[in-house]
């Protein structure tokens, strides 16, 4: 047998066994349900490979927590920015999901980013945004986290015709959550669609540029205040 002969028979097979024991595509990129402690409960010691903002945001304070099995998220008084925890991964379309609690005015966001996109600020691509009564759902690349836009918002120079390019950029859902009470979440990346479910239930998608960046790199869980999270698993499709 030739080598290409011998290659393209291989790669049948492969096929073949993909095809009879149905394999898709799926894989498990992350899967943690918390239930561990730290070591020494006053440090922030939150394990899985998880990454956090205490210390360039809140002095080295302790802001996230294992408590009872989860994840609690809270941000420090000493903070000059929510609390993130983030978690490497690589992906273009992905299936996120995790149980969530959040109190009254609070806000969790399921944000994605890719470091190495230098046309935005700090790889922000999209997120979506979780409160009591709203979801919303934001391509962050190609709007308000685009570099020239975000510059203009900090130097309050944004144009009436900038704010109404932002406001193409994200779409907004009522909901209505029962505040301190767990939730099952699900965030689905297509291309260049972002769906949320809660509880089961659709609440909405929305489709934008941004959203469709091939080479996601990374899931951040942005807290306003206070936050739980647990049974979070993300799959790439
Ligand atoms: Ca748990």
């Amino acid at each position: 047998m030739t080598r290409n002969v011998r290659r393209s028979t291989l790669f049948s097979i492969g096929i073949a066994l993909c095809l009879t024991t149905g394999l898709s595509a799926d894989t498990v990129l992350l899967k943690d349900n918390f239930d561990r402690q730290e070591t020494d409960d006053s440090q922030e010691q939150v394990g899985g490979k998880w990454s956090t903002n205490s210390k360039a945001r809140a002095k080295g304070n302790k802001q996230v927590d294992l408590i009872d099995g989860a994840m609690r998220m809270t941000r420090h008084e000493v903070a000059d920015h929510g609390v993130s925890v983030a978690h490497d991964l690589q992906f273009k379309n992905a299936e996120i999901s995790m149980r969530f609690r959040i109190g009254q005015g609070d806000e969790l966001g399921i944000n994605i980013a890719d470091m190495k996109e230098k046309s935005v600020h700090a790889g922000h691509l999209c997120v979506a945004k979780i409160r009591l009564n709203k979801v919303t759902i934001i391509d962050l690349k190609t709007g308000r986290m685009k570099k020239e836009m975000r510059d203009k918002a900090q130097n309050k120079t944004l144009t009436a015709d900038d704010r109404k390019l932002i406001k193409t950029k994200e779409k907004a859902f009522p909901i209505k959550l029962t505040a301190d009470t767990w939730n099952d979440l699900k965030v689905e990346i297509q291309d260049d669609t972002m769906t949320v479910s809660i509880n089961g239930k659709e609440v909405g998608q929305f489709a934008s540029a941004g959203i469709d960046h091939d080479t996601k790199s990374r899931l951040r869980l942005a807290v306003a205040k206070d936050a739980w999270v647990d049974d979070i698993k993300v799959v790439r499709k």
